[in-house]
């Protein structure tokens, strides 16, 4: 609008000032980096709807592969979604059984060259490691998304179809190919014939890049939307009902992929109101999904009182029921029984559901590691559990997203990693979380080894730091009532449920810190297969990083390090403050290597995380050392604030920015 005032004011002047601002308009097309772009190159024109999913690998090929010409061949006898890319003699091929092969192969690719690593002769073979690779999205219809951290939903407030195609070209670009798209706390309007045409125009837009999607079903929905008296499953009514909303939703979306429950869990309904086992509930739902192909995946996050000890409960409630699921039924597993702790051991439902399949659930969206403020790069938990759990015991694993409207999707630039990382583990669990790092920080930013090899090792070593800070040695839900972000270990209120509460789960008195799932105390250590259980039975061989997880241990304890329990825990939350720090330090030096918005927006964050740091070491040391009576080790950094100003501090957790201390109260 402006510019043509200026344009009918002065044609000279006007020139000038045209020729400036194009060339304004294209610099910062060309050099913004504002995190948008991802891992990816340069988006491709995206004719897909009108060339399908073959015509989008040629797409992708044409825009950004700089080298010889690519064939695309279409190979009988592969793998689904495998793919096989040669080059010999300056022939480069791409084959595949399937479209969708291409076009992983197509974005392999692309990843090669972006990560200089194509090689004159090349013989590539891929295939996923498991048949459904699934982001969960926990949005809510009015477009809010719980524990997300990245603004609002990018699918129900105000969805833009260009924006959800960007989406779905980096899920393809890393092998995703399913997205539920509304929270487990599911509402029943969900189903609604309304929302259902909504869920189609997202489908037809995801379908293209190989995605099929899914949805969080509210359990009752049988009485909140259809007016039914009951939700019971084994009402004739009820089995009627699903079965014919099922069939409406094939009607409009005859790929549609499933299914996902939470029931009889934090007060969703389930078929429990009803006197039915989950077995029951989830039976009746794959029963109406079977003839369409579709699958329901049921939910283990469960803890009814049913042990005194929370971490037993999904274990007691589920394992009963093993063999009693219909074959489309799959059981989501949280990788830990409690709930995405920093740190937790495998759910030992993984080792004994034998004849019942199950999935992985891993939270993506960093509710319990620092929200979109700490660079936490989650591949090295995810290998933890991937090296206790093995990977052909399961039959898919789903992430909880952490992708929302905000210009850089994910709130951190460097919590895109975790999207891609989790992208690339689901499609091939073995590779390390150094690989993973190196990829993307080379597609993300640059190749330049002074760069890559110094982030590589600072983000592979973030994971640790961060739990060193937040809660070592086995220690978790230590947060804040009101949120996950901060440290309240003393936290209590009026009739709050004893397992909310820091206290149910450090267990500090004056003897030592921790809870006892050894034999001598909850027993919840057999509940894993015979070796681990005496491993971590015996508070000696346990290994120190679950030992409070397992054991409630004296503070004169004498750790591997020969420092005692309480000196070495001191130790862990210092060395997470330094950790930290180094990490400030590292990238600070990073600062030639990296355009300079990206540069100061990771320093902000990072700032914030170092603060962070100190928050959870000076209000965890101080209020432990109320029960442990022994002073801080003289070589480590002590505490610099007072138990009771951390007491009284409280953080504004609408943007969890505020400075930590001091400014608000
Ligand atoms: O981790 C807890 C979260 C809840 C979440 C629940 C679940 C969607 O604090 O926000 O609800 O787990 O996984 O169902």
């Amino acid at each position: 609008m402006t510019y043509y005032v200026i344009l009918l004011m002065n044609k000279n002047r006007c020139i000038r000032h045209s020729f400036f601002l194009l060339f304004c308009l294209f610099s910062l097309s060309v050099f913004a980096e504002d995190g948008r772009r991802l891992w990816l190159p340069n988006p491709s024109e995206g004719k897909a709807d009108v060339s399908g999913i073959r015509g989008l690998a040629m797409d992708e090929l044409r825009a950004n592969w700089q080298g010889a010409p690519v064939e695309l061949k279409r190979q009988k006898g592969m793998p689904k979604e495998g793919y096989r890319i040669t080059a010999t003699g300056g022939r480069l091929q791409v084959s595949a059984t399937t479209d969708v092969g291409l076009l992983y192969g197509a974005y392999h690719l692309l990843r090669l060259q972006q990560t200089e690593t194509v090689g004159e002769t090349m013989d590539v073979v891929e295939q996923p490691a498991y048949e459904l690779r699934i982001l969960d999205h926990w949005d809510n219809p009015d477009g809010t998304i719980e524990r997300g951290f990245s603004g609002h939903s990018i699918f129900w407030e105000k969805p833009n179809g260009e924006v959800i195609r960007q989406y779905a070209r980096a899920n393809a670009s890393i092998g995703i190919n399913g997205a539920v798209l509304n929270n487990v706390n599911a509402k029943p309007q969900t189903l609604s014939s309304d929302n259902l045409k909504q869920v189609k125009w997202i489908a037809d837009i995801l379908r293209p890049y190989g995605i099929r999607v899914y949805l969080s079903v509210n359990f009752a929905s049988p009485i909140r939307l259809g007016g039914l008296p009951t939700a019971d499953p084994l009402d004739k009514s009820v089995i009627v009902w699903w079965k014919k909303k099922v069939d409406e939703i094939y009607r409009l979306i005859p790929d549609f992929g499933g299914f996902l429950v939470k029931a009889n869990s934090e007060g969703e309904p389930g078929p429990c109101d009803y006197g039915r086992s989950h077995a029951e509930g989830a039976n009746m739902l794959a029963k109406a999904l079977k003839p369409h192909k579709g699958i329901v995946m049921w939910r283990t996050f469960v803890y009814a009182p049913n042990d005194p000890d929370r971490a037993k409960q999904a274990y007691k409630e589920f394992q009963p029921l093993d063999g009693q699921f219909l074959d489309n039924v799959i059981l989501q597993v949280k990788n830990g029984p409690i709930d995405f702790q920093p740190r937790e051991p495998y759910s030992p439902l993984f080792t004994s559901l034998k004849s019942t399949p199950v999935m992985a659930e891993l939270q993506i969206t960093q509710e319990y590691l620092g929200a979109a403020n700490h660079l936490t790069f989650l591949a090295p938990m995810w290998q933890e559990f991937f090296s206790l759990v093995e990977p052909s015991t399961l039959k898919a694993v789903a992430g909880v997203a952490n992708v929302g409207n905000n210009v850089n999707w994910c709130g951190h630039h460097f919590a895109q990693a975790n999207w891609y990382a989790f992208g690339r583990l689901a499609w091939n669990p073995k590779l390390t979380a150094e690989t993973i790092a190196r990829e993307w920080l080379a597609q993300t930013f640059t190749n330049d080894r002074r760069f890559v090899d110094p982030m590589t090792e600072l983000m592979v070593q973030s994971y640790e730091t961060v739990v060193n800070y937040m809660m070592p040695l086995g220690l978790h839900h230590q947060f804040a009532g009101g949120h996950h972000y901060g440290p309240e270990p003393w936290y209590t209120a009026p009739g709050i449920r004893s397992d909310w509460t820091p206290a149910y789960y450090h267990r500090a008195d004056s003897l030592g810190l921790g809870f006892e799932r050894s034999s001598r105390g909850t027993d919840a250590v057999s509940q894993y297969p015979p070796s681990l259980r005496d491993l971590y039975d015996d508070i000696h061989t346990c290994p120190e990083k679950y030992l409070v997880w397992f054991h409630h241990v004296p503070w004169d304890y004498k750790m591997q390090s020969g420092r005692t329990f309480w000196d070495e825990l001191c130790h862990k939350y210092d060395e997470g403050v330094r950790g930290a720090r180094h990490m400030l330090a590292v990238w600070d030096g990073m600062m030639p290597y990296v355009d300079s918005e990206r540069f100061s927006e990771v320093q902000r964050k990072l700032r914030i995380q170092a603060r962070d740091a100190v928050w959870w070491r000076d209000a965890c040391l101080l209020y432990f050392q109320t029960f442990s009576h022994r002073p801080i080790p003289q070589d480590v950094e002590h505490p610099v604030h007072n138990l009771d100003e951390m007491m009284r501090f409280r953080i504004n957790i609408t943007n969890y920015e505020n400075p930590p201390f001091g400014y608000s109260r």
